[in-house]
C-alpha cells in the first residue's frame, strides 16, 4: 500500500536528521566519556587545569561557541520551512480552504456535488472543490462514526443542518474483526472524496491516527475538533485507525478500520 506522500516524507526527513543529530551528539559523548576517563592507578595529569568549582574560563572557544548556536538554528529553520506548507494543509479553513466548503446538492442535476480531490504529485498536498461532514465520537474505548450527523454547533452556528444525507456510497458504517482486537467499528468512505471529521469525546481526551493518512488529531470532552480526510486512490483497501492519546485500560486496544473504496 502507497502512503500519503505529504506526511511521511516529512516523517522520513525529521527521523534521518534526528538520526545524525542523535548519532553526532551521543558518540561525541560516549567516546569523551570512556576516552578522558583516568586509569585506575594511574596518576592524574589533569592537563586542561581543571579545578573543582572552578569554571575553567581559560578554556573558552568563541567559534566553537558561535557554530553549535547557528548551526542547530539553521537545521531548526530548514525543519519549520519543510513543515510549513504541510502544516498549512492540515490545519486548512473549512471556510473556503484548500478543500472549499460542503458539498451541496447540484440545483440542476439534483445530485451531491463530488469533492473531486486533486493531490498535487510535487508537494502531496491534496485540494478539493468541497467536502463533506462527518462526525467522531470517542469514548473509553470505542470510536463511533456517524456519516449523516445532524448537529450544527461546531462553527458557531454559522451553517443550516445539512437538508440531504450522505449515501451509503459516499459514507457507511459497519464492523470488521481485526486481528488482535476483535470486532471494531470500520468506516467505509469513498476515493477521490474529502471529508471532514468533526470528533467529541465522551469522557476523556483521545486522538485518531488516521495511519494511511497519516494525520492525527486530539477529541477532547466537551469541545468539537476537526480532522481533514481527504481519500484518494493511494488510501484504496482497508487500514487502521488507533488511539494515540492514552485514555485508560483499553487505550491500546481501542481502534477502527477504514475501508477506501472507489
Ligand atoms: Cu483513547
Amino acid at each position: 500500500m502507497v502512503k500519503s506522500i505529504l506526511f511521511f516524507e516529512l516523517w522520513d526527513e525529521y527521523v534521518l536528521w534526528s538520526l545524525f543529530v542523535g548519532i553526532l551528539t551521543f558518540g561525541w559523548l560516549f567516546h569523551h566519556s570512556f576516552w578522558y576517563t583516568s586509569k585506575e592507578g594511574e596518576e592524574f595529569e589533569n592537563p586542561d587545569k581543571i579545578e573543582v568549582g572552578v569554571f575553567p574560563k581559560h578554556n573558552d572557544d568563541m567559534k566553537l561557541e558561535v557554530a553549535w548556536t547557528i548551526l542547530p538554528f539553521i537545521l531548526i529553520v530548514y525543519l519549520t520551512y519543510i513543515s510549513w506548507a504541510p502544516l498549512d494543509a492540515v490545519w486548512t479553513s473549512a471556510d473556503g480552504g484548500i478543500h472549499g466548503n460542503e458539498c451541496t446538492i447540484d440545483p440542476v442535476t439534483g445530485e451531491l456535488q463530488s469533492s473531486e480531490n486533486n493531490m498535487n504529485e510535487k508537494t502531496g498536498i491534496i485540494t478539493s472543490s468541497c467536502y463533506h461532514i462527518i462526525e467522531v465520537t470517542a469514548q473509553q474505548w470505542f470510536w463511533s462514526f456517524d456519516c449523516n450527523p445532524n448537529d450544527d454547533a461546531w462553527k458557531g452556528d454559522t451553517i443550516p443542518t445539512r437538508g440531504f444525507n450522505l449515501s451509503t456510497s459516499m459514507c457507511d458504517v459497519g464492523n470488521i474483526a481485526i486481528d488482535g482486537y476483535g470486532s471494531q467499528p470500520l468506516l467505509s468512505l469513498k476515493s477521490g472524496e474529502t471529508y471532514l471529521a468533526v470528533m467529541e469525546s465522551q469522557d476523556v481526551t483521545h486522538a485518531p491516527w488516521v495511519q494511511t493518512i497519516g494525520t492525527k488529531e486530539d477529541v477532547l470532552p466537551g469541545q468539537k475538533t476537526t480532522l481533514w480526510l481527504p481519500v484518494t486512490d493511494i488510501d484504496m483497501g482497508t487500514s487502521m485507525i488507533l488511539c494515540t492519546e492514552y485514555c485508560g485500560d483499553a487505550h491500546s486496544i481501542m481502534s477502527a478500520g477504514l475501508l477506501v473504496h472507489n
